[in-house]
């Protein structure tokens, strides 16, 4: 494992960094959050891309403590941003399995929380569909407290592997993100279209925010917005960035 010991000193020198995408209300082209993403400018390696990394850091019992320094800072910037005078947006991070299965994980986020003063409705948890599905007594516990904390939870990922709508009516999630899989040509493939069109219509009636990614054409972007998707992310929008309102 080469890339191991330069993770074991990533966060102390300083070679993590987080950017943001934004998320727009396609209704009304106003941006209402960003997702932190991960990135890590390694001195030995150069850029080594999350879906690198994060697998080792999860392997080899890092990825707690990069996770809370993900969580810290991404929270601490979302408080700058909200006290910047503007409209407040919301701040969605990336849950790794082990990391919210951790015992203490419900603690480090209201601490967090505690610490930054962020206030908890602007932060949203993305789990993917795997956690979802497995551990299910545990998961639905620790959802329960976390919004019991009043972070939101999303499911991320939705539509790749295991999805079923059935888990959407026992699991309290807030928002679900339609996969890019899903997005991608959705205005020239029928089924994509018809599979979206009911994730749709299901979670409208169960009260969960849905938000669709992987948007890279201005086609997909307006056929969602037909179908009453009315939150987006993707390419076409805007790259991960510094600062999400640039
Ligand atoms: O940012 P990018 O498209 O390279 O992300 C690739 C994968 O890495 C995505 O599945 C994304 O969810 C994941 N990822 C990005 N940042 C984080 C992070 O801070 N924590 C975790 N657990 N996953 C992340
Ligand atoms: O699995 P998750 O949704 O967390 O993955 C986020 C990753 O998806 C980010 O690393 C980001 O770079 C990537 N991403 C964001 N928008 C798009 C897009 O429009 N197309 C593609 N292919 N990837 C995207
Ligand atoms: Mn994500
Ligand atoms: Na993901």
């Amino acid at each position: 494992m080469m890339i191991e010991k330069g993770l074991r000193k990533a966060i102390d020198a300083e070679e993590f960094t987080l950017v943001y995408q934004p998320q727009l209300d396609l209704k009304n082209n106003v941006v209402i959050g960003a997702e932190a993403l991960l990135r890590w400018n390694s001195e030995e390696f150069g850029m080594v891309p999350p879906s690198e990394f994060i697998p080792v850091a999860e392997e080899v019992g890092l990825i707690n403590q990069i996770g809370e320094w993900v969580l810290l800072t991404a929270c601490k910037q979302c408080k700058e941003w909200n006290i910047e005078g503007r409209d407040p947006i919301k701040i969605a991070v990336n849950i790794s399995m082990k990391q919210f299965l951790e015992g203490d994980f419900v603690y480090k986020v209201s601490r967090i929380l505690d610490e930054t003063q962020l206030n908890p409705t602007y932060l949203e948890l993305e789990i993917t569909e795997k956690i979802a599905m497995t551990n299910h007594e545990k998961v639905i516990e620790i959802i329960e407290s976390l919004k019991s904390l009043g972070v939101r939870i999303a499911i991320d990922d939705f539509g790749t592997g295991y999805s079923s709508l059935n888990y959407l009516g026992k699991i309290p999630i807030d928002v679900l993100k339609i996969d890019r899989s899903l997005v991608k040509n959705i205005s020239l493939n029928n089924k994509n279209a018809t599979i979206v069109q009911s994730i749709i219509s299901v979670t409208k009636k169960l009260q969960i925010d849905v938000i669709a990614v992987g948007i890279e054409t201005k086609e997909e972007l307006q056929y969602l917005k037909n179908m009453d998707c009315y939150t987006g992310q993707g390419y076409f929008i805007s790259k991960p960035k510094e600062h999400p309102f640039s």
